[in-house]
């Protein structure tokens, strides 16, 4: 069981296609009965396979109804190497881009697309900087429904955009940037024409919260110090937050990280109001990154962002698109391990807050890596040394890569 309430005014909310509060306009967020879980100990999911579905009791969804591609279960690598270069006591990377489609997006959209068939939709849809609509162009293929992506114009990263066409979405390029569109893709949705599917619809989150629970398995509930990762349109950060304050009210975890978001210097509204010491925050009206993903000058969910900072003693700060691009790398080449660029923006948050003295050395640090390196092919080849070129003898290509 669930209630449907406003984050900011405390207002229930009956409405199930409301986007917002109808009282106050405020974003939507979910209260879980967890009653369910109460008499369960933690051990008892580990009777069904890590994933978003070994986490049912604290999904607001009947998992009998579940749409799935068998989302989460993503590895938390311990990243010794890159941890000891960062210098901290211990750094793990969970690494997202494993997820079917390739990025987080999958933990909300398994629970988002089962909710609008509970609902009888038709049609979904959402805005996006490239993820979002390729996880849902997946898993509205799977639930046999349409779906109607609205992008960004010419900022979409090449493997976003191919798989939404893909997986057979309405592609639609909208002249403006991210916050444009989600403003159109709202006025679709009041008018009745898709069931909108972005993380201002609370269901999604829910889903997104089992990348907390996960972590928290993987680590045989001993919760790190702190969680760092990027922030785009701000959902994630609120998601994880509320997956630890739900184990906590258990007693299942003894203390909630402290939360970390890290956004590109472009495009940094909550950082900025997070330096004023502000639980609001002024849009960038121009938000501009190499990390498109997160290239969001109005996040929706600021305020829950904001909340989910303070209340941890968690922190925010900006990355260049520089430091994005030398992180990404520096993951790669010394873990093997492959992100896109707004992903590496947790761990170039990461070296830079240890730089500076925020983060101390003997904390125990999980980042969030949210999307997969294919995700951007463009960007990679950009950054990356020229390939070289031989003739097909062996005494050439000696010559080549003795250079
Ligand atoms: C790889 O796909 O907003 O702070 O439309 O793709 O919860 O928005 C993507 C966001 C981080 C930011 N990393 O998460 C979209 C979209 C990656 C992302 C974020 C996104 P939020």
């Amino acid at each position: 069981m669930h209630t449907v309430k406003c984050f900011e005014c405390g207002a229930d909310v009956e409405d199930e296609f409301a986007d917002a509060c109808p009282r106050c306009g405020g974003i939507l967020t979910i209260e879980m009965d967890l009653d369910a879980a109460s008499g369960m100990r933690p051990a008892d999911l580990r009777k069904k396979p890590i994933g978003v579905w070994r986490y049912a009791p604290f999904l607001p969804v009947d998992e009998r109804n579940a749409i799935s591609l068998l989302e989460g279960g993503t590895p938390l690598y311990h990243c010794k190497a890159l941890g000891k270069k960062a210098g901290v006591k211990s750094l793990h990377v969970k690494y997202e881009g494993a997820n079917p489609t390739g990025s987080f997006k999958d933990r909300g959209m398994t629970v988002g697309v089962s909710r609008a068939l509970e609902l009888g939709c038709k049609t979904v849809g959402c805005a996006s900087t490239g993820n979002t609509s390729a996880s849902l162009a997946a898993y509205a293929a799977k639930g046999d429904l349409k779906c109607v992506v609205l992008l960004p114009n010419g900022k979409v990263a090449a493997g976003k955009l191919a798989q939404a066409m893909f997986y057979g979405a309405k592609v639609v390029m909208v002249d403006g940037n991210f916050d444009d569109a989600l403003n159109v893709v709202k006025t679709l949705s009041r008018e009745g024409e898709l069931y909108l599917l972005n993380s201002i619809n609370p269901y999604r989150p829910e889903g997104q919260k089992t990348v907390a629970f996960e972590i928290v398995d993987q680590l045989d509930f001993d919760v790190p110090d702190r969680v760092i990762l990027p922030v785009g349109n701000a959902a994630n950060i609120w998601a994880v937050y509320k997956a630890f304050k739900e184990w906590k009210a258990l007693g299942w975890v003894d203390k909630v990280p402290k939360l970390t978001g890290i956004q590109a210097a472009g495009s940094a509204p909550i950082v900025r109001a997070f330096q004023a010491g502000k639980r609001d925050f002024v849009p960038e009206e121009h938000p501009e990154t190499v990390a498109t993903a997160i290239r969001i000058g109005n996040p929706a969910s600021g305020k829950k962002a904001l909340q989910a900072i303070y209340d941890t003693n968690g922190y925010a700060e900006s990355v260049t698109d520089e430091e994005i691009v030398a992180a990404q790398k520096l993951l790669g080449r010394t873990e093997g391990v492959g992100v896109e660029p707004a992903s590496a923006a947790s761990v170039a948050g990461l070296l830079k807050l240890v730089d500076t003295g925020v983060i101390s050395k003997d904390e125990r640090v999980v980042c969030i890596c949210t999307g997969n390196v294919l995700k951007d092919p463009d960007t990679v080849m950009r950054s990356c040394e020229e390939i070289l070129k031989a003739k097909p003898t062996a005494e050439d290509v000696k010559r080549v890569i003795a250079k």
